[in-house]
């Protein structure tokens, strides 16, 4: 037995190493052939899609029918028969196959899955529906009171105006483009599902979760938890905005649910700006340094960690700034950034203005840049050029725009006096308010309002009544008049149109961005997380380079547990706002909780 057992298990090893290089090799020619390609056809679709987004010419759609044919070249190769069937059958030898070959394949027949060409009708049909709902909502003419109005000034409305009437109709007219998204959603919707469900997923939030090795059903559930472990803190926000914001209204009544036009922000999902911290008055110093000031200063940030310069390119292709008032053409006015060739062809595409809130999206943004700067290198393989998941791309720069606030970073750069005496409680609960009000929204509203979008067929009828529902649910909050179903509220956040079933991405990154702060401050700067100044830290610059290099080629499990210690945990940001606890519930002393 033993002999006969021995040569035979000698011969199997050989057999098989013989035949794992036999499948390596081929998988190592079929995807150079593909990423060949596929890197051509995805410059095309950047650029396309760069001119759809930078301009926007009513009744011209000739950016719009130039992004529409390069989609669909891109999806007729992505999407191929040939494709599919071929990174399949490789698929089935995973054991003979490198970690980074089956990571590159998943990737191709996850690409695959969202242009199948085995219903080509479907998928263009669908690219051409995301065309057209990309031009309604970036093509829109906002109107306040019979005249056209900026985004930008909407936003600006909503941060400072006092006056309730002025309010309202701000907020009235920042949701009014939702109107004639509604059917192009429903559309999409249907769409959306059905070219995913051709490759095997139930629907298109599966698909999306997917990418994080997750079912539909964990990922949900991860948000639930997530909001779960902030809604104690979020309830004394809660109880505190609504009181506050009474008083500041003037309004003897405090309403049990926040109405939607007292917030600084279109969906409330950004409270920050209702609180002034004495001492601290960056809005004042940005406008005296300017936009293009902003720009450069996050870049000057990354650069004193020892990051390199952005290339000439950034700035001369970039689209940075607003369209002039008398500009015939429209952009974009949702921040982005772009790689457009999956190499060295960076851009990002903002409408800065001198204010807090375009200074954090600027360090955002630049994050997202730096992050494809760092992986655009000869070992990370073209394919495997994204984040070790989407919410790790959200987190880089968002750490850094969290980063660049603390009060001895902005004394190092002469934006606060050192010498100010400035209150600790008052400024965690202005961080508070921007990054624990955002979790409701982000994990509650928005994931569980797609969810039930793609998962569970919403009605069309019902999009309004339950957006609102979840709005009063997680954020407590209500719109100031009845929105009847001709309204389509949730469309007017861009990301549902465009960057669908991905929204939890966010909150997850605000979750990772308190863990690797929390070790930032803790084991690198030894410093107090909530008073760090990261300027000029060559360790903290090895460090985030060191999760940003790698790109998707890491696990992104393995990485957060290797740099942090710990598994995906809200410990670190339920940690980090606990001194604001005792604050809040004595100003809530005998107030009316309502969540
Ligand atoms: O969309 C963004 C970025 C672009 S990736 C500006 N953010 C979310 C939003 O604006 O809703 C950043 C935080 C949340
Ligand atoms: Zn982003």
């Amino acid at each position: 037995m033993k002999k006969l057992f021995i040569p035979a298990l000698a011969l199997t090893l050989v057999w098989s190493c013989g035949n794992k290089k036999n499948y390596q090799q081929e998988a190592d020619t079929y995807i150079k052939e593909y990423i060949q390609r596929f890197q051509k056809l995805y410059t095309q679709s950047s650029e396309a899609e760069w001119a759809s987004n930078t301009r926007i010419v009513e009744g011209d759609s000739t950016n719009a029918i130039a992004t529409r044919k390069a989609n669909e070249a891109m999806a007729a190769f992505t999407g191929s028969e040939e494709n599919i069937k071929k990174t399949r059958e490789l698929l089935e030898h995973k054991a003979d196959l490198t970690d980074l070959q089956v990571k590159q394949l998943e990737n191709m027949l996850f690409a695959a899955a969202n242009n199948p060409q085995t219903i080509p009708e479907v998928v263009k049909k669908r690219i051409k529906a995301e065309t057209e709902q990309t031009e309604k909502l970036y093509g829109f003419n906002y109107q306040l009171n019979g005249r056209p109005i900026s985004t930008n000034q909407i936003d600006s409305i909503l941060r400072v105006e006092k006056d309730l009437t002025k309010r309202q109709q701000a907020w009235e007219a920042s949701k009014e483009v939702g109107k004639g998204l509604k059917g192009g959603l429903v559309n999409l919707r249907q769409l959306r599902n059905e070219t995913v469900q051709a490759l095997g997923y139930d629907d298109y939030f599966s698909y999306q979760a997917s990418d994080y090795g997750m079912k539909r059903e964990e990922m949900i559930n991860l948000m639930r938890r997530i909001n779960k472990e902030l809604m104690p803190l979020y309830r004394e926000l809660h109880t505190y905005a609504r009181y506050e914001l009474a008083k500041k209204y003037k309004q003897s009544q405090v309403p049990d649910l926040l109405p939607a036009h007292w917030l600084p922000n279109r969906w409330g999902q950004d409270w920050s700006s209702m609180v002034e911290v004495a001492g601290i008055n960056l809005d004042a110093v940005l406008r005296s340094k300017g936009a293009e000031w902003q720009v450069q200063q996050a870049e000057r940030f990354y650069q004193s960690l020892g990051f390199p310069a952005l290339p000439k390119s950034f700035y001369e292709k970039s689209s940075l700034y607003p369209v002039p008032a008398n500009a015939t053409y429209k952009k974009n006015n949702h921040a982005s950034a772009w790689h457009m060739d999956l190499d060295k062809d960076v851009r990002s595409l903002m409408s800065v203005e001198p204010n807090a809130e375009w200074y954090e999206t600027t360090h955002h943004e630049l994050g997202h840049v730096y992050y494809y700067m760092s992986y655009s290198n000869p070992e990370v393989p073209l394919l495997l050029r994204g984040g070790a998941n989407r919410a790790y791309h959200e987190a880089m720069g968002s750490l850094m725009g969290l980063a660049a606030m603390q009060k001895p970073f902005l004394a190092q750069l002469n934006l606060v006096d050192k010498n100010a005496k400035t209150d600790e409680v008052q400024t965690l609960l202005k961080e508070a308010l921007n990054y624990v009000v955002f979790i409701p929204f982000a994990s509650g509203v928005m994931s569980e309002f797609e969810h039930d979008l793609y998962a569970k067929n919403l009605a069309p009828e019902k999009f309004n009544q339950r957006w609102w529902e979840l709005a009063a649910q997680y954020q407590g909050i209500a719109p100031p008049t009845q929105r009847g179903p001709e309204y389509a509220d949730a469309a007017s956040k861009t990301h549902i149109n465009d960057d669908p079933a991905q929204y939890y991405d966010y909150a997850l990154s605000y979750v990772i961005l308190f863990q690797f702060h929390d070790h930032i401050a803790k084991n690198i700067l030894k410093q107090d997380p909530h008073a760090t100044n990261y300027y000029g830290n060559k360790e903290v610059g090895k460090f985030l380079a060191s999760i940003m290099s790698p790109g998707e080629s890491a696990d992104w499990r393995k990485m957060l547990k290797e740099k942090t210690g710990e598994d995906l945990s809200a410990r670190a940001m339920v940690a980090y706002f606990e001194p604001l606890m005792t604050y809040l519930q004595e100003q809530n002393k005998g107030r009316k909780y309502t969540l």
